[in-house]
């Protein structure tokens, strides 16, 4: 799964989702990060393993901007393709 995390503002943000680590980049060969640093006026996408469903915490790691509301839920749920085996 991918996060497109887009940064409007003048500052720079530390993003944590909680429940998985990341990769940027080459997603072969990307380092694992538990926090992404989104840079002003940048938008950085990140690489999750979809391996954890559950409702999840995505925010941004500088207190005062967590207090402020910076932050989301990621959900999503395991699912399977149904089964389509024929009975011939
Ligand atoms: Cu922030």
């Amino acid at each position: 799964m991918q996060l497109r995390l887009r940064n409007d503002s003048d500052m720079w943000h530390p993003m944590h989702v909680h429940g998985h680590t990341s990769r940027i980049g080459d997603t072969a060969t990307g380092a694992r990060k538990d926090t992404v640093a989104v840079l002003s006026r940048q938008t950085v996408v990140v690489e999750l393993d979809a391996d954890n469903p559950d409702q999840l915490m995505v925010h941004c790691h500088n207190t005062y901007h967590l207090e402020a509301g910076m932050a989301t839920v990621l959900s999503y749920v395991r699912w399977r393709w149904p089964d389509r085996r024929c009975s011939e």
